[in-house]
């Protein structure tokens, strides 16, 4: 078994310097909610791996390389000979706005199965991550992803849902339907403050969507506030947390670091606090560097911004 499996699909993003309508160099990155946290996971020296399809082509072999690279254990990984990689073209469009067009309508990733993932729930895990990302995909990553959470929680796993909406493939509605339900399976769910109505019902605030999801048996439920830091919420109240200060240069990525951090700090046993101070730092590691996930921290790089306050 291992410490942590993600479950999703691994993009290729090609990353612009400027415009996409003047053209110039694009360069590939792996990019995706789920494979972003199991690097981050990795990189402190847990055991993480991730399980979904990718293409059998080169651009899928880029991508299992960069995760082995990163000490992912990619060995339930499914190879797809008849369907393409997903792409996502994030072009800088200025400094601080970047954008998005995704290619992955009919991806290998898309075409997640129930099958794909049983060998990697025999094997076990101690936390089974999953996004509202991967259930947006198709009907069939749809179940993947709601039996993979049941699945995961009978067996006592920790399963972590983090909310992720794109807009790009599902509207509010379809998405709070599927998600509402789903966060039912979790033990601790993650969502940036505009996402929490997608846990409850249509326009319910913070306190109740909250005490809804604490009601249906989630012991934590974590707010994200981006440069405001987090809050946590379980049963025995409300623990918050200032940010960590840096100059931050690309925030994406940032929530995925936020979840690697704060599942971390489980694995290690770590207090309420220290997990959300975790979180709160790999964040910061991930907002002060370029990529999705090239700057997250080895554990002994925690220590750089780990003694920063703010304000
Ligand atoms: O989470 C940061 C990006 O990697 C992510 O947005 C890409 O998984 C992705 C998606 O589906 O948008």
């Amino acid at each position: 078994g291992v410490d942590l499996l993600t479950v999703g699909e691994a993009l290729v993003s090609l990353r612009s310097a400027g415009p996409l309508t003047v053209g110039g160099p694009l360069t590939p990155y792996l990019a995706g909610a789920e494979s972003n946290v199991s690097i981050g996971v990795a990189r402190l020296g847990h055991r993480a791996a991730f399980a979904g399809r990718v293409s059998a082509d080169e651009l899928g072999l880029f991508l299992l390389r960069q995760l082995r690279a990163e000490g992912v254990d990619v060995g339930h990984v499914v190879r797809d000979p008849d369907r393409p990689a997903g792409l996502m073209f994030l072009e800088r469009r200025t400094a601080d706005l970047t954008r998005v067009i995704y290619q992955r309508a009919g991806s290998a990733g898309s075409a997640l199965t129930v099958d794909d993932l049983r060998p990697a729930l025999a094997a076990g895990t101690h936390v089974l991550h999953l996004t509202g990302i991967t259930p947006a995909l198709s009907d069939s990553a749809r179940a993947a992803t709601e039996w993979a959470a049941g699945t995961a929680a009978r067996s006592g796993a920790l399963v972590c849902l983090d909310v992720n909406y794109r807009s790009r493939l599902w509207s509010r509605d379809a998405a709070r339907a599927v998600l509402t339900p789903l966060a039912g399976h979790a033990a601790v769910v993650v969502a940036s403050h505009d996402e929490l109505d997608l846990l409850g019902d249509h326009g319910a605030d913070e306190p109740t969507v909250v005490a809804g999801l604490l009601d249906r048996g989630v012991s934590t439920v974590l707010v994200k506030l981006g440069g405001d830091g987090a809050r946590a919420y379980t049963r025995e109240g409300r623990v918050e947390t200032a940010a960590v200060p840096v100059t931050a240069v690309d925030t994406v990525g940032a929530g995925d670091a936020f979840t690697a951090g704060y599942l971390s700090g489980h694995l290690d046993g770590l207090d309420l606090a220290g997990r959300l101070r975790r979180a709160v730092t790999l964040g910061a590691f991930a907002v002060a560097g370029h990529g999705d996930w090239e700057a997250l921290p080895r554990r002994d790089e925690l220590a750089l911004l780990d003694g920063r306050q703010s304000g």
